[in-house]
């Protein structure tokens, strides 16, 4: 990661989002040098909202990605495209189609039956709107995602969650942990989770990603 600089690779990211996470993360297993651009969610209404982000990402979501002469949005299909067109030392996906089916499949309970229930935008809807307790609701949705990213996991996790290579898979788990432990999830229930959160945990990728070495991250987080 560089902060200042410039690079041609340009991430629009906030220290603490999950999906930028996702993608430092994925930056950093190809190898591939980008700019931190920092979007504050939480600053006069969220930056994310303003005119000239929108122009990014449409959205209003971080991450974007600034990169080929194009600008991506979706930390999903930003991971393929990185695995697909800079081929780099390591590929984000396994080889054979059942196990890519496996990492997509775990993928995909994060990106579609997980984080979009714990949003910002969606748990301060819930809090103004509803009265509801935003906390209670994040940590019962984490759970269930969780439980499910577990139940996939016996059949398929080595080292990581896909045998012994680190994937996409395990780009969108660790946030989604981190997300876990904002919320006071309860981790002893996730044996294998946390077994492999321990060995990811060990990867410089994963470290240089960390919401609290990022640029943006307060001092004291
Ligand atoms: N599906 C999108 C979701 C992006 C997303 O939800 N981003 C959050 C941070 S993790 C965000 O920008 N929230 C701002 C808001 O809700 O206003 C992706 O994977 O990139």
């Amino acid at each position: 990661m560089e902060s200042g600089g410039s690079t041609e690779v340009e991430l629009f990211s906030y220290w603490r989002s999950s999906c930028s996470y996702r993608v430092r993360i994925a930056l950093n297993l190809k190898g591939i040098k980008y700019e931190y651009k920092a979007v504050n969610l939480v600053k006069d209404g969220g930056e994310q909202k303003s005119e000239d982000y929108l122009k990014k990402n449409p959205q209003g979501f971080v991450p974007a990605l600034a990169i080929d002469g194009h600008t991506l949005c979706e930390s999903l299909p930003i991971c393929e495209y990185l695995d697909e067109n800079h081929t780099g030392d390591r590929n984000l996906y396994p080889t054979d189609p059942f196990l890519k089916y496996k990492c997509r499949q775990i993928c995909e309970i994060i990106n579609s039956g997980t984080q979009p229930l714990q949003n910002l935008a969606v748990l301060k809807k819930i809090k103004v709107d509803f009265g509801g307790d935003m906390n209670e609701w994040s940590k019962f949705y984490i759970t269930k995602g969780l439980k499910s990213v577990e139940a996939v996991l016996a059949d398929t996790k080595g080292k990581y969650c896909i045998g012994d290579e680190p994937t996409v898979a395990d780009c969108f788990l660790v946030p989604q942990i981190y997300n876990a432990n904002r919320f006071e999830v309860d981790m002893t229930q996730f044996p294998l989770i946390n077994e492999i959160h321990e060995n990811l945990k060990e990867l410089q990728e994963f470290k240089d990603a960390h919401p609290d070495v990022m640029p943006d991250a307060p001092k004291d987080s």
